[in-house]
């Protein structure tokens, strides 16, 4: 999608071009392997079958399949098949499908795996039966089929994974993503997604999948980056303005992005656009994280790298690794003026009386039972689902006296983060997914806005599968103004 923006950002003069050309020559000095990355792929989009404009449906197989993530190397997957399109293959990343606020989604789910799976559709409001919690509504047996079908109440940048045996099948390939549009979205030249992976490949090419004890204590992370299901690649820039929608679905890793030392401005977060648009030179994000970010390109060449994250427990995600380098096109514009862009979001009423609920992680790496977690000493699935009342607005208090950081993840809600570490949050967006880092609390606003029982959990699946996972009951009350 290519959209012009009017731009206020200077005329290509003959200098600018000048110092252009002097950059891509630089830019060939300096990164002369560059030449041979291959494009970055772009994401393959579902295709809608029902030709309503406010219907997006969409036929998702979950199936065993093969990918190439290193060239000429096949490497067995499981993953997700658009079952519209006689032929096609198994993708890594999925299908990505698109669709604008307000729409229904209806996603015909077959699952011609042999194991059971689900669909959770990470950061969405909608009703439980639609969640792909296992615990709730089952799971999608081998050779049967279930429909998701829910109105699309949030706008922003998602991504949806299985809920059984979550670790293993997001490793193996089982996830997509997901875009929902608003009706006044900012106009930029160029649009882009960037879906941040990694995995450990065998020397025949296979994913290696039985978990060490380092990938229970850091989620697990692999060798091989990939973006967009690729190793890092090239993009070609028609200069301008991009738009970049990023989300790390990587089990373990942490990336922290740094474009060359030029600023991203993050415009979005999680749950959509922010009010007050901000600009960074290094982005870090945590495993199920989104950031939606503007980038001012076309001065010279640039590679997007994420640097090194330290992880606690000694561990430290490596880094600097290049992920994507940004070339110029022949005819690229110069940087252009990043467009205002602004939401209007608001602030959830908690106050010094508001209800507190805290939320103890705690870690055992080197416990008589292995590595497990514990949210409230209790661990999943033997844990206590937590009654809350529908409507209602509380403060959670999440707290990480551990070692090691946990990205921590809410089913069918949004936070707004209040502080850290007692340091009042500067900014005001919707997060589903927030990083607590080690020896750190986190105090965040939630409403209770749909019944069910809702997943609290880690993000890094390793972590939540054992153990790390809490449960509310929301249950409407005597006292919901609902
Ligand atoms: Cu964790």
């Amino acid at each position: 999608m290519e959209l012009r923006l009017p731009t206020e950002g200077p005329a290509a003069g003959g200098s600018l071009m000048l110092v252009r050309i002097a950059w891509i020559a630089l830019g060939s000095v300096g990164c002369g392997d560059n030449a041979r990355l291959e494009p970055v792929p772009e994401l393959v989009r579902a295709l809608d079958v029902d030709p309503d404009p406010d219907v997006v449906e969409i036929n998702l197989v979950a199936a065993d399949g093969e990918v190439e993530y290193l060239a000429g190397r096949q490497t067995p997957v499981m993953g997700y098949r658009d079952g519209s399109i006689d032929g096609a293959a198994v993708i890594v990343p999925g299908p990505l499908i698109e669709a604008k606020l307000g729409d229904r989604l209806i996603v015909h789910v077959r699952n011609e795996l042999s194991i059971p799976t689900t669909v959770h559709w990470h950061g969405l409001r909608l009703p439980i039966e639609m969640d792909g919690d296992p615990t709730v509504n089952g799971s999608v047996a081998p050779g049967a089929s279930f429909d998701y079908d829910f109105v699309l109440r949030d706008t922003g940048f998602f991504w949806y994974h299985p809920h059984v045996d979550t670790d293993m099948q997001i490793e193996m390939g089982l996830q997509g993503p997901l875009v929902i549009r608003a009706p006044d979205e900012p106009i930029v030249e160029t649009e882009r997604y960037f879906v941040l992976d990694d995995v450990d490949l065998a020397g025949d090419g296979s994913v290696r999948i039985e978990p060490s004890h380092e990938d229970l204590v850091f989620g697990r992370r692999g060798d091989t980056l990939l973006v967009n299901g690729k190793p890092p690649g090239a993009i070609t820039t028609r200069g301008g303005v991009e738009r970049w929608r990023i989300v790390n679905t990587s089990n373990g890793r942490f990336f922290d992005l740094h474009l060359d030392g030029i600023a991203m401005r993050v415009i979005g977060w999680d749950g959509g656009l922010i009010p007050e648009p901000y600009e960074v030179e290094r982005l870090p994000i945590a495993p199920g994280e989104r950031y939606d970010v503007l980038v001012a390109l076309g001065d010279r060449p640039r590679m997007l790298r994420t640097l090194g994250v330290a992880r606690g427990h000694d561990g430290f995600d490596r880094g600097p690794l290049d992920l994507v380098y940004v070339e110029l096109a022949e005819d690229a514009a110069p940087p252009g003026a990043l467009p205002a862009t602004t939401a209007t979001i608001p602030r959830l009423p908690v106050s010094a009386g508001s209800a507190v609920r805290r939320f103890t992680l705690r870690e055992e790496v080197d416990g008589p039972a292995g590595t497990i977690f514990f949210i409230n000493d209790q661990r999943w699935p033997l844990n206590t689902p937590i009654p809350v009342t529908l409507g209602d607005v509380e403060i959670w208090e999440i707290v990480n006296d551990e070692d090691g950081d946990h990205p921590m993840h809410v089913h069918g809600h949004f936070f707004q983060v209040l502080d850290r570490d007692g340091v009042p949050e500067p900014r005001l967006g919707w997060k589903d997914t927030i990083a607590i880092g080690a020896r750190s609390t986190v105090r965040a606003a939630l409403q209770y806005e749909e019944p069910g029982k809702w997943m609290f959990h880690c993000q890094i699946p390793e972590h939540a599968e054992r153990g790390m996972t809490a449960d509310v009951e929301v249950t409407p009350g005597s006292s919901s103004t609902r």
